[in-house]
């Protein structure tokens, strides 16, 4: 019951039209389970391997023909007559087929698009939806939406601010629904006022607003203007996070913040700061400013920095590990044992399958590290990441902002979901 009958690779193209994997699964009683995988841009170093054909000529050497290959090749003969109900079976046999640390060498983008697929002809096969297939009977939370408003660093080239996005978070909201009007407001009176300021009101890669800002808190001014003027509680009902992706400022162990200026009167020594100058300002910012949760705040190596701003903010704020956990058990490990961060972002292409991303969540939740669910800023309209939000009734998720349709792709699958859990569902609550 519920074997695979065939399993079909293709390239296809994600939100920058890079190639990426998808996967159609079909089972013996002709029920298909799909999924594409996304893709990022600033990395972790020890993210799960993304295999790249590298053929200059063709796609930049972005093709994923490769990958494709490993499925239908290699993997595909392997799980043709298995049940796509045995996801834990199918997901340690493609580790063990792969048989290296960090799937180099079938590919992560090979092994996560059938894991994902695998879980969705599964729950295509019973008739449950996707949510519930993977989280049982009581999932009924939807998450605290962190919406992308304006992008810098490495996902914007018009701007020179160095963090590299904003997020507002519509804290108090009695529905997933109400959040993300809350959040469409404060989006649009952002935009007028870019609008009124001349500034140009184009959108970064995850949707966000990006001019040319005159510097981090010329941002967070506008932002916060942007809620007044939307009529919102700042703090109390929309609150600011931010994601520095720090890994991709540090340099030497001191942190740039020239590192994307684009005007020609740059002068590099002035900006650049110390891990204890940088944590110093982190922590002013967080005084300032409504700001209730900072993702990578500190380099991917500096764990001394790591635990220096967790003890100087880790008590009033969230500090979220992203390219210092990479959805990775053992990072996750060592981070809760040296106590460093309160929260983890988990990103299914950062390990490579659902099983082990299921497991991260779980050490996360055990020792009372918040999850926090993520797209990449490359990705394609699948909404698995909705879904799996749900399913472990995770408090928070992080998707973009309120346009570009690989981003409104997981809104929209999320309030599907809130209208047919109807009076079963609650909006997670901030705690
Ligand atoms: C991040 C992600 C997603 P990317 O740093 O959190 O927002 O960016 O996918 O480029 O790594
Ligand atoms: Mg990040």
């Amino acid at each position: 019951m519920s074997r695979i009958k065939s399993i079909q690779a293709r390239q296809i193209l994600d939100s920058r039209g890079n190639p990426t994997v998808e996967v159609d699964i079909i089972t013996e009683n002709n029920i298909l389970g799909r999924a594409s995988i996304p893709s990022g841009i600033s990395k972790g170093k020890n993210e799960a391997f993304e295999l790249r054909d590298n053929q200059d000529n063709i796609f930049f050497g972005k093709g994923v023909l490769k990958a494709v290959q490993n499925v239908n090749d290699i993997i595909a003969p392997e799980l043709i007559g298995k049940s796509v109900l045995d996801q834990i079976y199918i997901d340690q046999l493609m580790l063990e087929l792969d048989g290296t640390v960090n799937k180099k060498r079938l590919g992560s983008n090979a092994i996560l698009a059938i894991s994902i697929a695998v879980a969705r002809a599964a729950s295509n096969e019973l008739n449950i939806p996707l949510y519930k297939y993977i989280g049982g009977v009581y999932t009924c939370f939807l998450p605290i939406p962190l919406i992308n408003i304006v992008n810098g660093g490495r996902h914007s080239n018009t701007s020179s601010i160095v963090f590299q996005e904003f997020m507002i978070v519509p804290v108090k909201a009695n529905t997933f629904m109400e959040a993300l009007q809350i959040g469409h407001k404060v989006f649009y009176q952002l935009k007028n006022l870019l609008n009124k300021k001349g500034f140009s009101t184009n959108v970064g890669d995850e949707g966000g607003f990006s001019p040319n800002f005159n510097g981090i808190e010329d941002v967070l001014d506008y932002i916060l203007e942007a809620i007044h003027i939307a009529n919102y509680e700042p703090y109390d009902q929309v609150a600011i996070a931010i994601d520095c992706a720090a890994s991709e400022f540090c340099v030497n162990n001191q942190y740039d913040y020239s590192i994307f200026e684009k005007s020609e009167k740059k002068i590099k020594d002035k900006n650049i700061k110390s891990r204890e100058e940088h944590i110093r300002y982190l922590s002013y910012l967080v005084k300032k400013y409504p700001i209730i949760s900072i993702e990578d705040g500190m380099d991917q190596d500096d764990w001394e920095g790591w635990k220096l701003l967790t003890h100087e903010i880790g008590d009033k704020i969230q500090l979220v590990g992203d390219d210092l956990f990479v959805t990775q058990v053992n990072k996750l490990n060592k981070g809760i044992k040296k106590k460093v961060a309160n929260s983890i972002l988990i990103k299914i292409n950062q390990i490579g399958t659902l099983t082990e991303t299921i497991e991260t969540i779980h050490v996360a939740k055990k020792n009372k590290y918040k999850n926090i669910i993520s797209h990449r800023s490359g990705d394609t309209e699948d909404s698995f990441i909705s879904d799996l939000a749900v399913a472990f009734n995770i408090e928070q998720i992080k998707t973009g902002s309120l346009c570009r349709s690989e981003r409104i792709s997981k809104y929209n699958q999320l309030l599907r979901i809130e209208n047919t859990l109807g009076k079963y569902s609650f909006y997670s609550k901030w705690n």
